[in-house]
């Protein structure tokens, strides 16, 4: 007579779909055993603080973050070795604004903050921006962002 030892783990929580909730808690355990796309690394996304607009270099919030805190109208001035600018500017593929004060962070195409922009509110987070364009254009968002300003008209 043998004995099985069954552990039936059931990985009912979707990595993503964290809209609204604006707790830095989501540190979920890496349940790497059957992920269906792999590569996946919820970690990353909590290595955000508090208080910061957050943009990784490539998706699933791998490669960063950067954090910006405060308004910045120039992100050449960033350095980052793993960017193909060299900075950060144009790189990011991944973001997650936790911000604390209810702002949304408007971002901008370039420096200085002109060109397309867009407002991502208080929580707001994508794992992969590409695929994603601009609002009302056809300007691919992905390695496109160099400004961002916190804002309250968003
Ligand atoms: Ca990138």
């Amino acid at each position: 007579m043998r004995k099985h030892h069954a552990l039936a783990l059931l990985a009912s929580i979707a990595a993503f779909g964290f809209f609204g909730s604006t707790s830095a808690s989501a540190a979920q355990p890496a349940a790497s055993v059957e992920t269906a796309h792999g590569s996946v690394a919820p970690a990353a996304k909590s290595d955000c603080p508090a208080g910061s607009f957050c943009v990784w270099v490539n998706s699933n919030y791998s490669d960063g973050p950067a954090k910006f805190s405060g308004n910045n109208s120039d992100w050449t001035q960033f350095s980052h070795a793993s960017c193909a600018s060299g900075t950060w500017n144009n790189c990011a593929t991944s973001g997650f604004n936790n911000g604390t004060s209810g702002l949304g962070v408007v971002v901008w195409q370039l420096v200085g903050g002109s060109g397309d922009g867009a407002c991502l509110p208080r929580g707001w987070a994508l794992s992969d921006f590409q695929g994603y364009v601009w609002p009302n254009t056809t300007d691919s968002f992905n390695d496109s962002i160099s400004a961002n300003v916190w804002s309250s008209n968003c």
